[in-house]
């Protein structure tokens, strides 16, 4: 049999990336250095990274035709992405962002454009054959929609012995109260910094210790904290840590967090112990920091 796939579910958008000297002053004429369009979106993102890892990937997001579409799904097809369980709308279009990075601090700033494509439903995650997967991340969205699927892959595993088994991961990233509820699914949950701040937390190890309870029974609760590097607590209580690897020179950190949970996933899909996973999710994300884009990561 082929090796089983990671499964990544989420968002593919087009970024139409603009490089700056510096960040824009409001009613200001300024120029750009560079300009690109490349294709973005956490999970979309996270595919590229498996890619490039050399692990056996697909994605499934909605799709409408056109040609942003077209230039995605070229590129997805480059690294190698199965798109098979793509789903096409009716309505919507792809998503768009400007995203300004600043070529003196290499952070990046990111307007987003709604362009109301529905999320992929748990209908749409019916049709998936689990059996084609070895892990599948979800980007938490439309959360009530996401619980049907990751109950649905519960169902699937009881029936099997733990090595075939399919391995979960969650990620909440925006802080809005619908997305809580996912904490409690998923044998990896990546919380971001974002979240951590609106609910009050200074760091990461503090974030995790006060979410910790509402992860499930056995899950790793992930944050990880920019140039602090990240932390994980599983089951056992142990409170791991990686620090970041500042590169010579920060140019782009666009996408540095999918890198991070790619890289995390991989790490640990590889039978990896999660400080292990840990410490190679900061090295990879700092590796990307100091490029653009991400070709070259490894
Ligand atoms: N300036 C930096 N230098 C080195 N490593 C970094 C830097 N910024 C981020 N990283 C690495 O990337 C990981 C994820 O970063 P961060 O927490 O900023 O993710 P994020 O906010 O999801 O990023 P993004 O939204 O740009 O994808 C960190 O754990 C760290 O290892
Ligand atoms: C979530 O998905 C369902 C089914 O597709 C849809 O009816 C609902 O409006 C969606 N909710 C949000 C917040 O997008
Ligand atoms: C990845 O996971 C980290 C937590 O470990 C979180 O901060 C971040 O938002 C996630 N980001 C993306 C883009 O997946
Ligand atoms: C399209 C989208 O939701 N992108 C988000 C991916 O994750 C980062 C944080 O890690 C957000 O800042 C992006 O907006």
């Amino acid at each position: 049999m082929e090796e089983k796939q990671i499964l990544c579910v989420g968002l593919v958008v087009l970024d139409i990336i603009n490089v700056v000297e510096k960040y824009p002053e409001e009613d200001a004429d300024s120029r750009c250095l560079t300009q690109r369009w490349q294709r973005g979106g956490n999970a979309s993102n996270s595919c590229t990274i498996l890619s490039l890892l050399g692990a056996p990937c697909a994605f499934m997001g909605s799709l409408a035709p056109g040609h942003v579409a077209d230039f995605v799904l070229d590129d997805l097809r480059r690294y190698s992405v199965d798109l098979r369980y793509t789903v096409p709308q009716r309505v919507g279009s792809i998503p768009i962002s400007t995203v300004i990075i600043s070529a003196a601090t290499g952070s990046r700033t990111i307007l987003h454009a709604n362009r109301n494509l529905p999320d992929v439903s748990a209908k749409d995650f019916e049709k998936v054959d689990l059996n084609r997967y070895k892990w599948i991340h979800i980007e938490g969205r439309n959360a009530s929609e996401q619980v049907k699927m990751l109950q649905r892959i519960e169902k699937h595993n009881k029936k099997l012995p733990r090595e075939q088994q399919v391995r979960t991961s969650v990620e909440v990233e925006k802080p809005r109260e619908e997305l809580y509820q996912l904490f409690a699914f998923g044998d990896v949950v990546f919380v971001s910094k974002d979240v951590a701040r609106h609910m009050g937390f200074q760091s990461a190890a503090e974030t995790l210790k006060g979410l910790y309870s509402r992860v499930g029974k056995g899950a790793v609760l992930v944050c990880a904290w920019a140039e602090e590097g990240a932390d994980a607590l599983g089951p056992d209580g142990r409170l791991l840590h990686s620090d970041a690897f500042p590169p010579p020179r920060v140019v782009d950190t666009l996408g540095a967090g999918d890198t991070f949970n790619a890289s995390v996933i991989f790490s640990l899909s590889q039978g990896k112990s999660m400080q292990e996973a840990l410490t190679f999710g900061c090295r990879i994300a700092g590796k990307k920091c100091g490029i653009q884009g991400y070709d070259g990561i490894v």
